[in-house]
């Protein structure tokens, strides 16, 4: 008998109104993230229309043993959405309602398909901001974005996707909905459970419903686009500019990423100076002593030596057109493909860790081209290590493998995360414990069978 069918009969015979699809090329489009290492084979995938729905799926799920793959806007980078050994994936593609708005609360309800930039929109069109801001936010939706809890450029001054969540609805592994925290501001009434689902990558339950907190609509600001000498120099300037000016994103890459970038997009270079490293930075900027400020700060960084070129924004169109320089650099090498390391340290040990990881990469992969680039004003940087072109997939994963060893046993020491933003799922997994204790792990295993007896939930994901 064929087993994709077997599931999809237990589909059809024991939830009658559920949407299932079983054609091939759902299977293939929902069967995976943004990750390409592993070929997509789920049973089937599943459409729930309602809360409700997730539940009976998933009280039948647990009675015949099915697992279950969360999936959202399929944009993650861990493999967290991927289902390769025949589980059915359960999409929130029909899940998008915005149920509730409310100006008192400055929140905003929505089910969990609902799309990241459409709560910006929303907050926007209301005089409000969703300050949760990445590339993929176009497609990305909100239920992965909690179940990751999704970082992004923001994060410096806004906080990260947990700190907007001020209700969740989640269905559990027994097929209970729990309604978390309610919207509450204060609620001192024990256990905060709604915590343990975000970043929980759909291994405790399914989140179904978020009631999110909407913040102030930003000042007018400005960006500005530096070319720096030395990593040395990275966090110098940082804390130079940090001192008199309202960052609210300090992101750094290479000249190997700007060449990157701009090749795919047909840019020019920002510079006539060729610089090794550049950052980009938005401020608020207000009004004109602000803008003297930058200008003061500008020049004492190129007098310290830590500045080669620099370009500040005029208009808004220029501001978008400085972050397409940063913006489209995981795109622009997503073909090749690239191994994604997301690792994060304090934000004072970055200078070290930069130094000896650069010395590490020059050590055991010479012969690799490595693309750097990241949220370094959060600690949190992203290095892609390339595949060559006549490398084949498999070789090239055990190399990247040899290099994720090294790569955080060092992290480690360093006393960083192997998974800063983009969360561990399928492809960190095996390293789980070079960041989380073993007495952590055990904790967070036993958790997972409270919420997950029959474990169902997103298997082979996060916990070993
Ligand atoms: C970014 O910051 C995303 O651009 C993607 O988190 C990071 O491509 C990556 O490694
Ligand atoms: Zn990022």
């Amino acid at each position: 008998m064929n087993p994709k069918m077997d599931v999809a009969a237990i589909w059809k015979q024991k939830c009658p109104g559920l949407m299932v699809s079983t054609e091939a090329p759902i299977l293939e489009s929902h069967g995976q993230d943004w990750t390409r290492f592993t070929t997509p084979a789920p049973a089937a995938v599943v459409f729930p229309d309602s809360s409700e729905q997730v539940c009976a799926l998933v009280q039948v799920a647990a009675g015949a043993g099915l697992a279950l793959v969360p999936s959202g806007g399929r944009t993650g980078l861990s493999g967290g959405a991927v289902a390769a050994h025949g589980e059915t994936v359960v999409s929130f593609d029909r899940m998008r309602k915005v149920l509730d708005f409310n100006s008192i609360d400055r929140s905003v309800t929505v089910e969990a398909g609902v799309v990241t930039a459409t709560v910006q929109a929303l907050a926007r069109q209301n005089g409000l901001y969703y300050p949760v801001s990445f590339a993929s936010e176009g497609s990305s939706q909100i239920g992965g974005n909690i179940a990751t809890n999704a970082g992004g450029i923001r994060v410096l001054k806004y906080g990260l996707t947990r700190d907007r969540v001020a209700g969740l609805k989640v269905v559990t592994g027994r097929g209970e909905l729990l309604d978390l925290n309610r919207g509450l501001v204060k609620n001192a009434s024990g256990y905060d459970l709604r915590h343990l689902f975000i970043a929980s990558e759909g291994t405790l339950g399914l989140i179904v419903e978020a009631t999110l907190n909407l913040a102030s609509p930003p000042l007018p600001s400005k960006v500005l686009l530096l070319g720096l000498e030395s990593m040395d120099s990275l966090m110098k300037v940082f804390d130079s500019l940090r001192a008199s000016l309202e960052l609210s994103a300090f992101e750094f890459f290479t000249d190997r990423a700007l060449h990157h970038v701009c090749r795919a997009n047909a840019l020019p270079a920002p510079f006539d100076t060729t610089c090794p490293l550049y950052v980009i930075t938005e401020f608020d900027c207000p009004d004109e002593q602000a803008e003297e400020t930058v200008m003061e700060r500008f020049e004492y960084c190129s007098e310290q030596g830590w500045l080669l070129d620099g370009v500040i924004s005029q208009n808004e169109r220029q501001i978008r057109e400085l972050w397409r320089y940063r913006e489209g650099i995981s795109e622009s090498i997503s073909h090749f493909p690239p191994y994604k390391n997301d690792l994060s340290v304090r934000v004072s040990a970055v200078p070290e860790f930069l130094q000896r990881l650069d010395g590490l990469m020059q050590k055991i992969c010479p012969d690799f081209e490595v693309v750097w680039y990241g949220h370094i004003g959060d600690g949190n940087l992203h290095m892609n290590i390339l595949k060559p072109v006549d490398l084949s997939l498999d070789d090239f994963e055990s190399r990247s493998h040899e290099i994720s060893e090294r790569t955080y046993a060092l992290t480690e020491q360093i006393g960083g995360s192997i998974s800063a933003e983009h969360g561990i799922g399928m492809l960190k997994q095996p390293w789980l414990g070079r960041t989380r204790s073993g007495a952590e792990i055990k904790f967070m295993q036993q958790i997972k069978a409270v919420f997950d007896p029959a474990g169902i939930f997103n298997p082979g994901k996060l916990l070993p």
